[in-house]
């Protein structure tokens, strides 16, 4: 019998190749030596720090699992590690990430002309330009099939008319991935770019979560957009649905990160504080939160490397990609808030990382389809019943 590895119960390091640990490695010591002594002040500040990006970029990080246009071309088991690695950190840092690799550049990459990959691709790359993704809008979340944003076609191309809401990058983006409908009703997707006539960007203000990471609307005035903008080759949602079938997995794996970050800290403070004269981790109440933490947590990784695996080999279901980001999600929250109340007061303080991941997480909950909503995919899947 072996001696349990309490970090690693499932031994996911051993199932790992050695390029994979290699990626996972640099992504770590890039977000531990860059990334988190700054995240304190820019959560305070509710500051989001553009530079991060070129950072990203030169450590190959955005769009990484895409091959040529300067991405290196890593497969999907990478993309998660790193998520995991940036989001022990902050999921605002991992947002900025995923919304510029599984969002931007891999609708371009997927459905966009080679002339459209040639120019955008190699500058969102590099982080020297910024990319977001306009799918939600005021009056429709998780319905975005009746979004009112219209693209009517005008001589040379459309004119685009709607707002977005919930932007991640907006604000300070270049290239923005519009979803529309155009006159048959039919859901197309464009490239916007910053600059052009009638379309605005403005920072939604007072966000008490994901504070790191910058927030916006996008609004389009008759933008007038070009033939040459509109990403050809998809109709239909399930053109923003293929992203997010990326965005969602790689938010699984993050999630994760988070969670293992609360993990540790509850697990060190509890064994340092003491009460009624013993260190609080000699209590049954205690050891148990934190059985129940790595139980969760390692069970869940484990479900992501199959379903990565999956993905690399071309033979995921979008519903398991459902069933694990609702899964990491809801019990990453769910760790964040009891490992937040077993540091008592201290749990409250931006001394410790707990509770700026717990407010995170109640975003990551909600974005990218809400916790509900991958619940009623699944129960389709199950009854055949659409309960939307
Ligand atoms: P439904 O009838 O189910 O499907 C319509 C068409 O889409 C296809 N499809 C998919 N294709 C690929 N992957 C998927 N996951 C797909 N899901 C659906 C489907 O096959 C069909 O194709 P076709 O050819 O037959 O037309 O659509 P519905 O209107 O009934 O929608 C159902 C529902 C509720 C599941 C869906 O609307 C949904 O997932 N809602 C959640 C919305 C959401 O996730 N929004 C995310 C916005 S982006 C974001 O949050 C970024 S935050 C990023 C960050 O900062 O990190
Ligand atoms: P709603 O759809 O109004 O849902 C409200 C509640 O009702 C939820 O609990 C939901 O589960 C529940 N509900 C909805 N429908 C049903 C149903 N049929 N049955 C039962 N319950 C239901 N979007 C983008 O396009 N791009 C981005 O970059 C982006 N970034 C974001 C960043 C942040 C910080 C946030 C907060 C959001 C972001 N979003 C983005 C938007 C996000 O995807 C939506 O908030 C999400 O899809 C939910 O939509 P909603 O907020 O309109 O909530």
């Amino acid at each position: 019998w072996q001696k349990l590895d309490w970090q690693d119960p499932f031994l996911l390091e051993q199932q790992l190749t050695d390029e994979q640990r290699m990626v996972r490695d640099s992504a770590a010591q890039y977000a531990q030596s860059r990334l988190a002594p700054r995240v304190r002040e820019a959560f305070r500040a509710e500051h989001t720090d553009k530079g991060i990006f070129k950072e990203m970029g030169e450590m190959g990080l955005l769009g990484s699992t895409i091959s040529g246009y300067g991405c290196p071309g890593v497969d999907y088991i990478s993309y998660g590690l790193i998520a995991r690695e940036v989001e022990r950190v902050d999921s605002g840092y991992r947002s900025m990430m995923s919304v510029q690799s599984s969002l931007v550049m891999y609708p371009i990459y997927a459905y966009g002309t080679e002339e459209q990959r040639e120019k955008y691709l190699p500058k969102l790359a590099t982080g020297e330009w910024i990319g977001c993704f306009g799918l939600t809008e005021p009056d429709h979340g998780s319905d975005p099939g009746s979004m009112v944003t219209r693209a009517r076609s005008v001589d040379g191309g459309y004119s685009l008319s709607g707002a977005k809401m919930w932007i991640t990058n907006s604000p300070f983006a270049d290239v923005f991935v519009v979803w529309a409908k155009t006159d048959d009703g039919k859901i197309r997707g464009f490239v916007l770019e910053k600059g052009m006539k009638g379309l605005s960007a403005p920072k939604i203000e007072g966000k008490l979560a994901l504070r790191a990471s910058i927030t916006g609307e996008i609004v389009m005035d008759e933008v007038f957009v070009p033939e040459e903008n509109l990403l050809p080759n998809v109709h239909g949602l399930k053109g923003p649905f293929g992203c997010l079938n990326n965005a969602r997995y790689g938010i699984a794996w993050g999630a994760l990160g988070a969670a293992e970050a609360c993990w540790h800290a509850a697990r060190d403070y509890t064994m340092d504080r003491k009460q009624f004269g013993v260190p609080l981790a000699s209590k049954q109440l205690v050891q148990l939160k934190l059985a129940d933490m790595q139980t969760e947590i390692s069970l869940g990784l484990q479900g992501c490397l199959r379903a990565g695996q999956l993905m690399d080999a071309g033979q995921i279901a979008p519903e398991l990609i459902s069933l694990i980001k609702r899964n990491s999600c809801g019990k990453s929250l769910q760790i964040a808030r009891v490992a937040r109340d077993m540091l008592g007061g201290n749990g409250i303080s931006d001394e410790y990382p707990i509770m700026r991941h717990m407010v995170n997480l109640e975003v990551v909950n909600t974005y990218e389809g809400t916790h509900d909503v991958h619940a009623l995919i699944l129960g389709r899947t199950q009854t055949d019943i659409p309960a939307f």
